[in-house]
């Protein structure tokens, strides 16, 4: 009898130590997935890599991120969704196609809010950043830092867009937010929300006449082989942020929650630098291979065009009007 309680306590004591040699290997490397759209060399994701990799080493494995590129874990709102549930620990997000999920960010939608990149950077690094932040909290994303997308411009196939009349009866594919169906009906084209997977192939099909983005993404997603009329209305300037699910973000010690975010404004801070030199050479890389690329001479034609999106987004959200002539009067 004796014998065999030993027997088992030494079973027992077998089995705790495998248990408990399997708990120490998940405690020890947790890998974080982390979702990004863009495919390698472009320049988030570099920054994304580098924050992969130095959050790995700080934290001696305890955490281990890994990216996975090019939106093979699913479009961008499918995405987003995912890390505010933790099924995706951390991602690149853009603002456009949070707007639905966290209503305070539309504000960062609106055509023409920003006047300029460093506009975009001192409101976002600011306490209006701060506010936008605290609003994704409250969905469970926390934002550690705010990346550059550059300037979105409209291209087509079919000819330049130099005065809104020129989009007139143009098939636009926008991100997925109502403010950019609103945003193209205003210079009377028709919106096409679309995931930005398909864009290529809709363009070459002609499901679609054209789209807009930044010149790194017009050129990596090869949309410039397709479109070559590309028009620099320059009208969104959206920050992207580096989220992290809350879940993920609670469970970690100070010490680590101080490594992540060191990390994150890092990557932020190296994502910018690369952005710019990678805006110039995407914009000459399209040019050489023949697009035809158009400075738009009027602007404020295209912002007079904006005003009744204003409106019907300020009457909608009454509570947000502070918040966007806060951003106006940060200069
Ligand atoms: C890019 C942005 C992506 C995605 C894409 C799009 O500029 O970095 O996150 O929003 O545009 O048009 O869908």
């Amino acid at each position: 009898m004796l014998k065999k309680m030993s027997m088992n306590a030494n079973l027992l004591s077998v089995a705790s130590a495998g248990a408990l040699a399997l708990m120490s290997v998940s405690a020890h490397a947790e890998e974080w997935r982390g979702w990004n759209i863009h495919p390698e060399g472009y320049p988030n994701t570099e920054a994304l890599e580098s924050f992969a990799d130095k959050v790995a080493e700080r934290t001696e494995g305890r955490i281990e991120p890994k990216m996975y590129n090019n939106g093979v874990l699913g479009d961008q709102p499918d995405a987003i969704e995912q890390a505010r549930s933790g099924a995706l620990a951390f991602g690149n997000f853009n603002m456009g196609p949070m707007g639905p999920i966290v209503n305070e960010t539309n504000v960062l939608s609106l055509p023409f809010l920003f006047s300029s990149r460093e506009h975009m950077h001192d409101v976002m690094d600011g306490d209006i950043g701060r506010r936008f932040a605290d609003a994704l909290e409250e969905k469970n994303l926390v934002a550690l830092s705010w990346f550059d997308s550059g300037a979105r411009s409209l291209y087509n196939t079919d000819r330049p867009v130099e005065e809104p009349s020129d989009v007139e009866g143009l098939k636009i594919r926008v991100m997925n937010n109502d403010l950019y169906v609103d945003m193209i009906e205003a210079l009377d084209g028709n919106a096409t929300p679309m995931a930005y997977g398909e864009v290529y192939q809709s363009l070459k099909t002609g499901v679609i006449d054209g789209a807009e983005n930044n010149f790194p993404s017009f050129e990596s997603s090869n949309h410039y082989e397709v479109s070559k009329y590309y028009s620099l209305t320059e009208h969104l300037i959206i920050p992207e942020c580096i989220c992290i699910a809350k879940s993920k973000w609670d469970s970690l010690s100070d010490e680590d929650q101080d490594i992540v975010r060191e990390e994150a404004l890092a990557a932020a801070e190296l994502q910018r630098e690369l952005w710019t030199e990678g805006s110039e050479e995407s914009r000459q890389i399209v040019e050489d291979d023949g697009v035809e690329i158009n400075e738009v001479k009027d602007k404020s034609a295209f912002q007079e065009k904006m005003q009744p999106v204003y409106d019907q987004f300020l009457e909608e959200n009454p509570d947000l009007e502070s918040l966007v002539s806060d951003i106006q009067d940060t200069i």
